[in-house]
This record gives C-alpha cells, structure tokens and sequence, in this order.
C-alpha cells in the first residue's frame, strides 16, 4: 500500500527561562545581577530524504516534537538551545504549513522549518538599570509554534498512463519496465499508483501506472480521481484506449473530460495516443485505426500508436515516441506547478508586528486586554513575583495600556485579565 498522505502534529521546543543571579564575590558585599538567558527552543524540521519512498512513516508516530531551550545560570551561562526534530519525506511531498505557506520537495536535503522552537527568556542580568540595580525577576522562554499540518505525496514520474478500466496500462507497463504490476481481466485491478522505470540506453524515464478512470470520476464514481495528484508532476500522459472495446473514442473522451474537471491543468500536458491490444483486431483495421484517429486529434496528440503488449506489436516504435515525446529539460507543467515553487527559506517566526491592542470592561471591577504582543509579554512574566510585576506595570505604561484601561474607566486594585492570567493592579504614577 502506498501511504500518500499524513497528518501530523508538531510542536517547536519552548524557550528556555531566563536566570535570576547575582554575582557573589569574597569580600564584595552586594554583588550585581548575573543571570543568563533561556536558549531558544528548537525547530521542527521537514527535510528532502530520496531514501524515502512515502509517507508510511507518518503514521506510525504522528507527534514531532522538537527540544526545549536549555535555562539560562548564573555567571551569565546563556541556555543551549533546543534540539531540532527532523521529519523524513521522500521526493515529492507537498506540505501545507501552519502558516498557511505551501513547501514543495524534490531534491534530496530540501529543508523547511515547520514549527519554529520558542524564544529563550532574558535573564535578570538585562532587567538592570540605573534605578533598579537588583532586579530580582526574570523571562520565561515563550512556547514554540505547533499544530496539525498535512503532507502529501505526489509521484515524480517523467509519464503518467492513464485512460480507462482495463485498457492495458499495467500490462504495457510490465513490458515496458522491469516493474510487476497486477494485471487482470476485470477493471480496477490497480488501485494505487505504480512506478516503473523505462531505460532507453542514454536515458531512464520513470512511467506511472495510474488507476483506471471512469465518466463521474471528479464526482467520485469508480475509485474517483484523487490519484491523478500522481500526474501532476508529470510532463507527459500516455492515453491507452482498448482498441477493441465497445465505443474507443467515447472512452478517450471520458477521460479527456475527468482530466479537465481534475482541475490541475493535466488536460495542457502532452499526450500520446495508445490503441491497445491490436492483436484483438485483423491488422488493417488497426492501421486504419491509427490513420483515423491521428486525423480526427490532429496537432491535439503528439502521436498516434497501436499496440499490443501481448505479441510486442508496436512496442519499440513506441518506446522510442516516449522518449523522444518527454522533454528532458523543458517542462510543460499543468498551471498549478507554478504556484507550489519551493520556498525553502526559514521561517523565522515574528511576534506580531502590530502593537495594537483591545481594552475592555469585562465585569464589575475587572478589565480584559487582548492582542498578540501584549499577551506574550504577560507569558514571560510571573504575576505572582512582585518585582516582575512592577515591570510589567511599566511596560503597560510606556505602550500605553494603562492610559486606556483609565479611559475604560479602570481605578487602582481592578483586576486585569490578560490572556490565562488575572492579576490586581494599583498603578499609582
Ligand atoms: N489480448 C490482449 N489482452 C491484453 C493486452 N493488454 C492487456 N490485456 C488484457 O486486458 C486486461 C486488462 O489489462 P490491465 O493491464 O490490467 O489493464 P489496466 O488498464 O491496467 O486496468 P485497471 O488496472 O483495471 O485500470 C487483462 O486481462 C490483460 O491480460 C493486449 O495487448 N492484448
Ligand atoms: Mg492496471
């Protein structure tokens, strides 16, 4: 079975806390503060492994979870910063982050931070100023970034076969390639994608073995056509049609039409016409078969074949079409390939630029304040210390909190609910 998709949570180390010290020396009576900072936690890391061939990893441990930030010590000892958590993805994952941002890897060692560790709190050493000579409070380390994020595999094949049911991709892809795909004379008989390599002498080229595709795919009829993410990356199709089946061009425009209504852009991808099983039919109606399809799709297919993977009819003209028809470099990629460029650059995680923030008169004698900076500076500080306190109460002056919190028509000894925590303020200036 071969796992496509994952769901899995991740959670960046917190921050280290800062360190409350003071230097102590033989006959210096009141040495100054020396508290280190707390590390910054560390990052949860999605990287590029091509050892990888899916995403059955991820479910078997679905928790990522990177290391915390060491706290800071005494003597200015900063704390070591947390260990990153690597998550292991083969070739051609696509991961939605928490941010919202797309990553798309492909090349072995591609790395992206997914879940950035939390900052390390200062130590009392920074709190120093020339009034408050002993500050006897420090940061705490800020918890990391975490939360659900999906990955999804999609295939990295030069080719894609495609068409209906029973049309014999699997068994052209068996005497194509060295791969054993199941085969049999009822549809569906492939119900995941596989790979298989064509070696053509100076060049190798991956083919995958796309399950069949029925009218009302995009609705979800037959096995639905989620499977077709396998071609997107994909820079050509082969379209196989059962040269012997009931209505041959009724099935090639079935499948043209799932294509379309995938929605990727497949339908702009190059596409060779395959008319299988030829030795099911007299040889001149598959020749004329070839000469009135090539007609009927003109400059719409690269080329026009009739094949049968039981006598070999037709295979080394048109493993040399494959080749030729897959463009080495020069990618013809469906619309969407643009838009999932990988961006590989860390994430560097920003606490909130805005200083905007929202005072309200919750109940009697009790205010709320709410905004993202105002909040983390309430989760580095202990309430219950009175010395971080009183900073804290400068703080909220200098940006202005108090000032509004009068205006709501706050009076000395309210409570102020900030976040999870509820303290008393007497702010008196
Ligand atoms: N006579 C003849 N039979 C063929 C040929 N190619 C495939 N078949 C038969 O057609 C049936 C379907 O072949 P598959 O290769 O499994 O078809 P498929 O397109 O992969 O089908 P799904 O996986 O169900 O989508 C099997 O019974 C094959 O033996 C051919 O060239 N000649
Ligand atoms: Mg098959």
């Amino acid at each position: 079975m071969l796992y496509d998709r994952a769901k899995i949570h991740v959670e960046g180390g917190r921050g280290g806390g800062g360190c409350v010290s003071f230097r102590r020396e033989a006959h210096v009576p009141h040495g100054g503060p020396d508290g280190g900072d707390g590390g910054r936690g560390g990052d949860v890391v999605v990287e590029c492994d091509s050892s990888r061939r899916d995403l059955a990893s991820l479910h078997r441990s679905r928790h990522f979870r990177a290391g915390r930030g060491g706290h800071g010590q005494g003597k200015q000892r900063h704390g070591a910063r947390g260990q990153d958590r690597v998550v292991a993805v083969p070739p051609g994952t696509q991961v939605d982050g928490l941010d919202g941002r797309r990553y798309d890897f492909v090349e072995h060692g591609q790395r992206a931070v997914v879940a950035a560790g939390g900052a390390g709190g200062h130590g009392n050493k920074r709190f120093a100023t020339s009034t408050r000579q002993a500050p006897r409070f420090a940061e705490r380390g800020l918890e990391g970034e975490s939360g659900w994020i999906e990955l999804r595999l999609k295939l990295l094949a030069d080719a894609g076969l495609i068409g209906q049911p029973n049309a014999g991709k699997s068994s052209l892809l068996a005497t194509l390639t060295r791969a054993a795909p199941k085969v049999a004379a009822y549809p569906f008989t492939t119900v995941e994608p596989v790979l298989g390599t064509l070696d053509s002498g100076d060049r190798q080229l991956v083919l995958a073995d796309i399950p069949g595709l029925i009218e009302g795919a995009a609705a979800g009829a037959g096995l639905g056509h989620e499977f077709l993410a396998h071609a997107e990356r994909c820079r050509g199709l082969i379209h196989m049609i059962d040269i012997a089946g009931e209505d041959p061009p009724a099935a090639y425009q079935a499948v043209r039409a799932e294509l379309r209504a995938y929605g990727a852009g497949l339908e702009l991808l190059p596409e060779l016409v395959v008319l299988s099983k030829r030795d099911l039919v007299p040889d001149e109606d598959a020749d004329a078969a070839v000469a009135e399809w090539s007609d009927r799709l003109g400059g719409d297919a690269l080329g026009v074949f009739a094949i049968s993977s039981a006598t070999g009819a037709g295979l080394d003209e048109l493993r040399r079409a494959i080749v030729e028809a897959v463009p080495m470099e020069e990618l013809v990629a469906p619309a969407s390939y643009a838009e999932a460029e990988f961006e590989a650059e860390h994430i560097t995680y920003r606490p909130a630029g805005d200083q905007g923030f929202d005072v309200e008169r919750i109940g009697d004698g009790v205010y709320g304040v709410s905004g993202r900076g105002i909040e983390m500076l309430l989760a580095r500080h202990d309430t219950q210390n009175p010395e971080a306190l009183a900073y804290l109460e400068q703080r909220l002056r200098e940006i202005g909190v108090i000032a509004a919190l009068r205006r709501a028509g706050f009076e000395p000894g309210d409570e102020v609910r900030i976040g999870a925590e509820a303290f008393e303020l007497d702010p008196r200036e």
